[in-house]
């Protein structure tokens, strides 16, 4: 069987720009995407509503000036269907296609130390070896559907929102239940209620979300947008979350109430994920924090005309920001329409799914269709599904066990060869992905360059360099407000998950920084052998 250069799982943001790179560099690469076509989380989440919550231009490559200008991106904040388009034409551009093995699921990757090989096995049986391995398979892709006991009885259709069907499911006349009040749950549901004869909400948690001024780009706008790119980019290079916006000069405490309102609502119309850092103390300090918080909870109290439904939507028991603040177009109005009910788990906890719906301790939810808008076990589950065997058949999920330890988010000691994108101990999650993985990405490969010129066969970060760094993600973590909450950032959603907060807080720029300084100090931290 051949040995490839480098295998590529996954086919979103990071995996297409990852076999590339290998390609232009002149690597013998293969992709391996468990769906049939590109795209990643923007092929399998295009439920009603689905839009990213970073503005178009930012949420792009940067990587080739002509895919930038020949691209027009025709809203603020892109919607999934424009999103996989734009993939889809990438992959068209650079002739990515037929570099990728599509409909595979990866069941396993094990690594062969005399050899220095990985081989993965696909859920069809092939086996694909390659030297090195780079894991681009997302950050929120492993589906997490919780464990309601009956959930199999359930008589109705059963959806998930990270994996909704092609041909759009015909809700007219039907009664709807969702689960989940994250960003799925709360970008579906307004668009859920609008087609269904009757939508159920079934919340367990309360979430902030900001609306998103979204609006089409006019021609003027966007010969503007053209204009400054250049400058956008470099303002995002080494920006605090990979986009040009910076936070309020001054902290929440530092000014008057009215000087604070301003700013907050400035960020509130400027609208999506910014407003959970318009001041930059309002993540540390919890007087802040609460000034920010106190104005998003008036602002659904202002919209929700139903008083007690305006209060089971306030969030309760976690800072404002410190789970992803989601975005939204009409989500807090959508409790105004009267076929839509909103159910507090918190106070009327569900007792079981049953054929005919939701029975919950105060009530029976008949339902024709249930949605699950329930998550991901995020950030380290796609890589534990697939549990990779390192040197001596030591198994990712053991070395986890204790909670994520990377060398910069990009190796783990005791798998060599082995690359990790977005996962955790780099701050994907917190800023702008698509940047966030060219990043990635370049530093893999430039390192790949680096083995090719000087005979290197064997990559792996030394265990106390990886030690040191993820001390470092859990110290900065520590010395914010963002572990107080219950979120998939320390792995709560998912039952039995060792709560450590996984992704890096330092921001993007920092963190860029921290690659840099490696990358020049002849990639410090890891050690290189040649054989
Ligand atoms: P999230 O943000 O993890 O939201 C999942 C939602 O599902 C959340 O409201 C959960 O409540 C709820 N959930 C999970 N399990 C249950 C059970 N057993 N019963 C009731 N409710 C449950 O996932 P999303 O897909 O919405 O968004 C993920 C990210 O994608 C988002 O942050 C953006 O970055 C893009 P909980 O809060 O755990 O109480």
């Amino acid at each position: 069987m051949d040995v490839r250069d480098v295998v590529v799982v996954g086919a979103g943001f990071a995996g297409l720009y990852a076999l590339h790179r290998c390609r232009s560099d002149g690597f013998d690469v293969v992709g391996v995407e468990a769906a049939d076509g590109v795209g990643g989380t923007w092929y399998w989440n295009r439920y009603p509503g689905a839009r990213c919550d970073v503005e178009s231009i930012d949420y792009s490559y940067s990587f080739s000036a002509e895919l930038q200008d020949g691209w027009r991106w025709s809203e603020r904040y892109a919607a999934q269907p424009e999103i996989l388009a734009y993939l889809e034409h990438v992959a068209e551009r650079f002739d990515l296609h037929r570099l990728i093995r599509f409909g595979r699921t990866v069941r396993s990757a094990h690594f062969d130390e005399d050899a220095v090989v990985w081989t993965l096995t696909t859920d069809d049986g092939e086996r694909l070896r390659a030297r090195f391995v780079i894991f681009a398979t997302g950050c929120l892709s492993a589906v997490h559907r919780p464990d309601i006991p009956g959930a199999d009885d359930f008589a109705g259709q059963v959806l998930f929102t990270a994996r909704w069907p092609h041909r759009e499911p015909d809700l007219a006349g039907k009664r709807v239940g969702v689960i989940g009040t994250g960003s799925s749950g709360i970008q579906s549901i307004p668009v859920l209620a609008e087609r269904a004869a009757s939508l159920t909400v079934f919340q367990r948690s309360a979430n902030y979300s900001v609306p998103a001024p979204n609006r089409p780009f006019t021609d003027e706008e966007w010969e503007r947008v053209r204009a400054e790119y250049p400058q956008r980019r470099a303002k995002s290079a080494y920006a605090p979350a990979g986009t040009p916006h910076e936070a309020y000069p001054k902290g929440a405490l530092e000014v008057d109430e009215q000087e604070r309102r301003a700013a907050l609502e400035q960020r509130w119309q400027q609208g999506g994920v910014l407003f959970g850092k318009t001041f930059p103390d309002q993540n540390t300090d919890l007087a802040a924090n609460d000034h920010a918080r106190r104005f998003a909870e008036e602002k659904i109290r202002a919209i929700v005309r139903d008083p007690a439904t305006a209060e089971d939507l306030v969030p309760v028991g976690h800072p404002i920001g410190t789970k992803r603040i989601c975005t939204d177009v009409g989500y807090f109005e959508t409790y105004n329409r009267s076929n839509v009910r909103l159910v507090n788990l918190r106070r009327d906890p569900v007792v079981a799914i049953r054929p005919w719906g939701v029975e919950t301790e105060h009530g029976r939810h008949e339902l024709d269709v249930l949605v699950y808008a329930t998550g991901f076990d995020a950030l380290t589950g796609a890589l534990t599904r697939i549990d990779p065997r390192g040197r001596g058949g030591l198994r990712l999920s053991r070395a986890w066990a204790d909670g994520p330890v990377t060398c910069l988010g990009l190796g783990v000691p005791g798998f060599p060869n082995m690359f990790t994108v977005s996962g955790p101990g780099s701050p994907s999650v917190l800023a702008n992905m698509v940047l966030h993985a060219e990043v990635q990405v370049d530093w893999v490969v430039d390192l790949l360059d680096r083995c090719r010129a000087d005979g290197v066969a064997e990559v792996e970060p030394r265990h106390d360099a990886a030690a040191r760094w993820t001390e470092h993600v859990a110290e900065t973590a520590e010395r914010t407000l963002y572990p107080r909450a219950d979120s998939w950032y320390v792995g709560a959603n998912v039952t039995g998950k060792k709560r450590v907060f996984m992704p890096y807080v330092g921001g993007f720029g920092t963190y860029r920084r921290f690659c840099d300084q490696a990358r020049d100090n002849d990639y410090a931290g890891f050690v290189l052998t040649r054989r």
